[in-house]
């Protein structure tokens, strides 16, 4: 007999209300919940394929260790002793950095791994740890940092009640939104024109987002804060309004003296964006009743990603649209992990206290910039990295120069992959642990209602018991920090038994204590309206708790004091932007093009390619190029062209196309599927090629460390004319 249940998908940051008809541990169907608080009935297509990830025959339902070429099942206990084992004996040996850690995207999607990693990576002890994040939004985390004192302190544009929206580097239409939860945006972003307002996108391809808005503006990659800067100019040099914030803030004199120093005629030959048009859309921003510029992932992930986070927080500030309602605004969450609950709480951040060995690269939050993976695996000398842990990430496919880190994998001593699939990174490891089905376990979203439009409460439990021998992240990841503890300090340990008291206590436990002790919690109403754990598995719909609310100065911590708006970081850095530019008319060097990314709505970074739903139809792996390039370089459509930078060579077919910027060629990330010892089944028959085969590890923000995926120079030739000449 089938049953109904509801929960929210974890694949993207929209958080979507499914219903799912089960039919004891079978999945039948998925659709869109309508009834669900926050996303009303909106799913994408990427929804259904829980269901594809759920019944997938290469999903890996028991821990394998590599033998000779092939693979060998082996029983929890004995993987478990194996991975403790090893990772314990290669730190005893080489010190405690010689582990490496890469924590990837699919982790802030779950709220056991957030729970129980940070017993684990302190366990380990390790200074070389790794993200997606330092692949992703680090510029902003950082401007947040020295901006408004916490690196969570995420800026969301307040979409469901702005006039004017300004997206730079974003294609929600592809993305389902980023650092900016908001099921069904396209809705949303058409139904600010609809109430008399606009949306600008300022973007290098006229991407899907650029042709449901009100305008947009073509930008060369990497040169937006050129751009930012003008904006500012325009704005600064007419009248700043920083409302009610302006007690609060600091260094407005030292923003205004540099805005000064930046009028758009400088700049448009760089951007390509003319300087009439950047006045303009001053104007238009700074007359609006109320106005955002959003910046994401095209934004962040390029040369000069922490100048362009720190400046587009400078223009909300200055415009008057800082924590405002319809501006740039922070989500006050049912569990506040900026809240501070008997000394609990995560951290509001570092940076520098520590350096990359090889490159000198600093710290922040505890990470390292994932650029530095390979390097610090492949030199030799104190301080190597002999062994990583690969939890919830593909760094092959998804880190700046993938072909240097499989080099670099294949010299590992010990790789321990916790992932349910045989993928690019993982058929590098030596055991793999997989978890469970992410549609089986328990789900809440600890980290994405931090960044959503609106604040809302929603709690999934298990459809179904899992098997026995079936197990959650949490629970490897507390197993794992358990017998290190009880190896390293023996079972009588301090360490070892707060560990197995953390491991019984489950993280369903932390969901209750921070609901009730958050900001609509229990503690707040004891005669039972407040949430607790028990209050939202009342409401398998969720709870709304209404629009996002202004909380500055209250949420600055204390010992940050004011909103900095000119951090001195940040301003440093201008001189690099500076001697970038200074010699160069053109941001394109002479005979290249620049490479820039792309999403569709049908993948998911590079894991969901096993799922035949989301796979058929048209190859999506192509290479947009603009017609103009195309007849230079005697390309036609669907000919194979080949792309090459510093680092690496690829070739996949053209797709030519108005939607790109001349002078601009547009590469999808997380295909790749055709490396050896792959196996999914799927994917490998859509292999495509890995556009992190072309990007540099030595191009980063220098900055925060990012990578900077845009405005990589590439030379693109067709394949055929290669081949000829050769
Ligand atoms: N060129 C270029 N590169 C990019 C980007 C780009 O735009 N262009 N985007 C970057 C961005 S924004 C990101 S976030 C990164 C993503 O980078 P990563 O996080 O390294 O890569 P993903 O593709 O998300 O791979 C996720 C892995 O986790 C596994 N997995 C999925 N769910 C679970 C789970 O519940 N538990 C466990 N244990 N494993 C799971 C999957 O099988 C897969 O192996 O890529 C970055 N790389
Ligand atoms: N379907 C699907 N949804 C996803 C993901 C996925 O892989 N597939 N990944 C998820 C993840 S991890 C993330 S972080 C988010 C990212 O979500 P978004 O931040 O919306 O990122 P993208 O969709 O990559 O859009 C980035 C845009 O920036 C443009 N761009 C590139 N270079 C530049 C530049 O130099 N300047 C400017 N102004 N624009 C530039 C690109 O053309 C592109 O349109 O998406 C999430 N959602
Ligand atoms: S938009 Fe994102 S959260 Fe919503 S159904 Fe699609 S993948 Fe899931
Ligand atoms: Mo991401």
């Amino acid at each position: 007999m089938s049953s109904t249940h509801y929960r929210t998908c974890n694949l993207c940051e929209a958080m979507c209300g499914l219903e799912v008809e089960i039919d004891g541990t079978e999945v039948k169907s998925i659709r869109g919940d309508v009834a669900d608080a926050f996303s009303h009935g909106h799913i994408c297509p990427k929804a259904t394929a829980l269901k594809d990830l759920y019944d997938d025959p290469d999903r890996l339902k028991q821990p394998v260790r590599k033998v000779g070429s092939g693979w060998e099942p082996i029983s929890w206990d004995e993987a478990f002793d194996l991975a403790v084992g090893r990772l314990h004996a290669v730190q005893e040996e080489n010190g405690r950095g010689a582990v490496g850690l890469y924590f990837g995207n699919p982790n802030a999607h779950n709220f056991g791994t957030l729970v129980y990693g940070p017993a684990f990576f302190r366990a380990l002890g390790t200074k070389n740890r790794f993200s997606a994040s330092s692949c992703d939004q680090w510029p902003l985390m950082l401007a947040s940092y020295f901006m408004y004192g916490h690196q969570l302190l995420f800026p969301v544009p307040d979409v469901d009640r702005t006039d004017y929206m300004m997206l730079i580097g974003a294609n929600p239409l592809a993305s389902n939104g980023s650092i900016m939860s908001a099921p069904g945006i396209k809705k949303r972003l058409e139904a600010i024109g609809k109430r008399g307002g606009k949306v600008v996108v300022v973007d290098p391809r006229r991407s899907e987002t650029a042709q449901i808005a009100d305008e947009h503006v073509f930008i060369q990659p990497g040169t937006d804060a050129l751009f930012l800067l003008g904006m500012l100019h325009e704005v600064c040099s007419s009248s700043v309004d920083l409302g009610r914030l302006k007690p609060h803030v600091k260094n407005l004199d030292r923003l205004l003296e540099i805005a000064k120093a930046y009028p758009p005629e400088t700049s448009e030959a760089i951007t390509g964006v003319p300087a009439a048009t950047v006045k303009r859309l001053a104007r238009e921003m700074q007359s609006a009743a109320t106005a955002v510029a959003y910046g994401r992932m095209g934004a962040c992930t390029q040369e000069f990603g922490g100048l362009n986070m720190w400046l587009v927080n400078a223009l909300n500030a200055v415009t008057g649209n800082l924590d405002e309602p319809g501006g740039w605004m922070f989500a006050t969450p049912a569990i506040d992990s900026l809240q501070k609950i008997g000394g609990f709480g995560l951290g509001r951040g570092s940076y520098g206290r520590w350096r990359s060995r090889v490159r000198g690269l600093p710290e922040f939050g505890g990470e390292l910039p994932s650029s530095v993976m390979a390097e610090e695996i492949l030199t030799e000398g104190e301080g190597q990295i002999r062994a990583m842990v690969i939890l919830a990430g593909n760094p092959i496919l998804s880190t700046p120069n993938g072909g240097r880190l499989d080099e670099a994998f294949e010299s590992l001593d010990f790789t321990l992959a916790i992932d349910f699939f045989i993928n690019e990174t993982s058929r590098h490891a030596d055991l793999i642990l997989p978890p469970v089905s992410p549609i089986q376990r328990s789900h809440y979203d600890l980290a994405l209602n931090l960044v959503a439009v609106r604040n809302t409460a929603n709690y999934s439990a298990p459809p179904f018991p899992t098997a026995e021998n079936e197990l959650d992240d949490w629970e490897i990841l507390s197993e794992l920090t358990c017998r290190l503890a009880a190896k390293r300090h023996g079972k009588l340990s301090k360490e070892y038994l707060l560990a197995r008291a953390a491991q019984k206590a489950g993280p369903e436990r932390v969901l209750d204590v921070g609901l009730r002790l958050g900001p609509y919690g229990k503690r707040f109403s004891p005669l039972g309206t407040g949430l607790s754990l028990g209050k939202l598995k009342k409401e398998p719909h969720g709870v709304d708790l209404g629009p996002l609310q202004s909380c500055f100065p209250e949420r600055i911590p204390e010992a940050h004091g004011a909103i900095d708006l000119a951090p001195e970081l940040f301003v440093e850095d201008l001189d690099r932007l500076r001697a970038r530019f200074a010699a160069e008319v053109s941001a394109t060097p002479e005979g290249k093009l620049l490479l820039i990314g792309r999403r569709h709505l049908r993948s998911n970074n590079s894991w969901m390619h096993n799922s035949q739903r989301l796979m058929k139809g048209k190859t999506r792996c192509t290479v947009m190029i603009h017609p103009d390039d195309a007849e230079r370089l005697g390309v036609k459509a669907g000919d194979d062209v080949t792309l090459s930078s510093r680092v690496g060579e690829v070739t996949a077919p053209a797709e030519i196309t108005g939607d790109m910027m001349p002078g601009v060629v547009s590469l999808p990330h997380g295909f790749g599927h055709g490396r050896e010892g792959v196996q999914l089944g799927v994917a490998t028959n859509h292999p495509g090629v890995s556009v992190n085969d072309l990007t540099d590890d030595q191009l980063i923000d220098e900055l925060s460390g990012n990578a900077a995926f845009s405005g990589v120079p590439v030379t693109v030739k067709a394949a055929e004319q290669i081949a000829a000449a050769e």
